[in-house]
This record gives C-alpha cells, sequence and structure tokens, in this order.
C-alpha cells in the first residue's frame, strides 16, 4: 500500500537525495565496516547511494568525483587516501556548487572552504593513546625498549597523525627507540612480509610491535609465530580500530591491546546530508569518540562489539 502510495505522488515530492561516496578500496576490516556502515544508513535514510570503490588509487578517487560532478549528484562524499592532491578536483565541485562531505580521512589544502565538514576520529590522539599505554606497561623496564612500528598508507592521514602522536609520547622517556619504521599499507599481507623482514634484521632485539592498524598487527602475529616467538609475551603488540579480529587475537592472547577507531560513520554521514538539504549550517569539524581495550577486557568486550 505504501508503495502504491508513494507512485501515486507527483514526482517531485518523491525525489530521493543523491549521494556520490568514493571509498578508498576493502584494504582492511575497518574498512569492510565502514562501507557496510555506508550502504545500509543510506538505505534507512532512504538517500540513493553511488557508491565507488577506487581500489586504494587516488586517480581513480578523482575520477569517480568527476562523474558525480557530471551526473549533478546532491552531495558528494569521500574517504581520501591520501592527503594531499585534492585542490583541483574541490575547486571542480565547488565551481558546480556540489557540497562536499570528508569522512574519515583528511585532506591538507589550506582552502578550508573546500568542504562542508570533516567527520572521523582523531588519529594523532589514537597514537597517543597507544604510547600512554606502552609507557604505563613499561614504567618499571630497566634497558632500552626497542619498538619496530608497521606504518599504515604512506601520506595517509592516519598513518601521518597515528606516528606523530605515539612518538610525541614515547620520546620523553629516551629508553624507548623505535629501531626500524616501514609501512604495512594497512593488509595483513603487507604487515605480515614487512614483520618478516623486522625479525631477519633486528631478532630478537625487537621488544615491541606498534602497528597503526590490527590487520597489519595480526599479519605480523602470524610471522613472529613463524619465527617461533611468542606474540603477546616476547613481544608486546599495539594495534589500532579494536575490529573482531583484533578482539580473538586478544582473546588467544595474542594481542596485547588495541586502541579503537570506529568505522561506523554511516549513520552521521546520512544524518549530515540530510541536514545539509535542510538548509542546515554543519559543524567544520565531527569528531569521533573512541575508547581503548587492553586484552584483559577482551572476552568481556567482544559481545558488545559491533565491528
Ligand atoms: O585504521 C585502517 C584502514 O582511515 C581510519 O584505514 C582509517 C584506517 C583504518 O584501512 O584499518
Amino acid at each position: 500500500a505504501a508503495a502504491a502510495l508513494a507512485s501515486a505522488l507527483p514526482a517531485m515530492a518523491q525525489k530521493k537525495i543523491v549521494l556520490g561516496f568514493s571509498q578508498i578500496g576493502a584494504e582492511s576490516e575497518w574498512r569492510t565496516a565502514n562501507s557496510e556502515s555506508i550502504k545500509q544508513s543510506a538505505k534507512d535514510a532512504g538517500i540513493e547511494l553511488k557508491f565507488s570503490d577506487a581500489q586504494q588509487k587516488q586517480e581513480n578517487q578523482i575520477k569517480a568525483i568527476r562523474s558525480f560532478i557530471a551526473q549533478k549528484v546532491d552531495v558528494i562524499a569521500f574517504s581520501p587516501v591520501v592527503e594531499s592532491g585534492w585542490g583541483t578536483v574541490l575547486r571542480e565541485a565547488k565551481a558546480a556548487k556540489i557540497p562536499v562531505i570528508l569522512t574519515d580521512r583528511a585532506v591538507n589544502e589550506k582552502d578550508d572552504s573546500l568542504w562542508v565538514t570533516f567527520m572521523g576520529s582523531d588519529f594523532v590522539e589514537e597514537g597517543r593513546k597507544a604510547g600512554r599505554w606502552l609507557v604505563d606497561k613499561m614504567k618499571d623496564a630497566k634497558g632500552e625498549v626497542n619498538i619496530v612500528e608497521l606504518q599504515g598508507t604512506v601520506g595517509s592521514a592516519p598513518a601521518i597523525d597515528r606516528k606523530k602522536g605515539f612518538e610525541e609520547i614515547v620520546k620523553a622517556d629516551p629508553k624507548f627507540k623505535i629501531i626500524r619504521s616501514q609501512t604495512g599499507d594497512f593488509t595483513r599481507a603487507k604487515g605480515k612480509e614487512v614483520m618478516e623482514a623486522f625479525l631477519k634484521a633486528e631478532g630478537k632485539k625487537i621488544n615491541v610491535l606498534y602497528a597503526h592498524n590490527d590487520d597489519m598487527a595480526i599479519g605480523a602475529i602470524q610471522a613472529i609465530e613463524e619465527a617461533g616467538l611468542k606474540p603477546a609475551k616476547d613481544i608486546v603488540i599495539i594495534s589500532i580500530d579494536a575490529v573482531k579480529g583484533a578482539f580473538e587475537a586478544m582473546m588467544a592472547g595474542k594481542l596485547n591491546v588495541s586502541v579503537e577507531c570506529s568505522p561506523l560513520l554511516g549513520g552521521q554521514l546520512m544524518q549530515a546530508v540530510k541536514d545539509l538539504k535542510a538548509g542546515k549550517t554543519l559543524p567544520k569539524r565531527i569528531v569521533t569518540e573512541e575508547g581503548i581495550f587492553p586484552m584483559e577486557v577482551a572476552a568481556k568486550e567482544f559481545p558488545k562489539r559491533k565491528y
């Protein structure tokens, strides 16, 4: 009956808001949950979603945004794979009077009139949380604490900021030494591969692994086990996201802690799209609230996790 009624309404009243969304790809459990959240929330909100997967390539995101402009969508949203190189396409969207929402990751353009709002986590703070947990964990350690770091995608906001926040905290005590730092591109496969190289080069010298996301930590755990070492015991492991895979690793005693980064941005994105269309002004920055989960609480928290 509702459908019959809807089709009887004049065409104008039925016109759905159209949102073009350019996603980075499917590199991690986080990203998969993020895409699902956006698709489901668009459905729930009655927003027509044009979803485009860039397979980790900035050029594909730029193409997608240009095609959204050509299709005259109502709003464009995207999660920029890297921070730089967006000025031209953002100016094209502005010239076409299509509002742009940044989700998850930031851009480093000076002209902040090129987007209406940026919603997502404070990645520097996540890095600090990881650092503070380590400083506390190692407060009684006397000798050097040798850390290896698996960075996220080169040039991406979370890789830059998580490194920065973590360093800011651990550099306060000279016993902490980051002896190797390399990108694992936020994937399990790369995390494993780079950890193998770290182990080959540094072996038992490594006391701590700091991974910019859970997937790389999970890949690295495999490498550590294959090298005959015990993850979370011989090497303390810290990562970020707190996806289900990380909780499983913590419950298995293989990961020490995961800092939360919520991918569930769909609901607030759809709300922002509706607010924009209703002529409301959005706050320039919408920060996601999040916690930290050490392995001791993993089993208790696991049933409550939504991603
Ligand atoms: O931490 C990682 C993903 O941009 C916050 O991207 C996101 C990061 C997330 O691939 O797992």
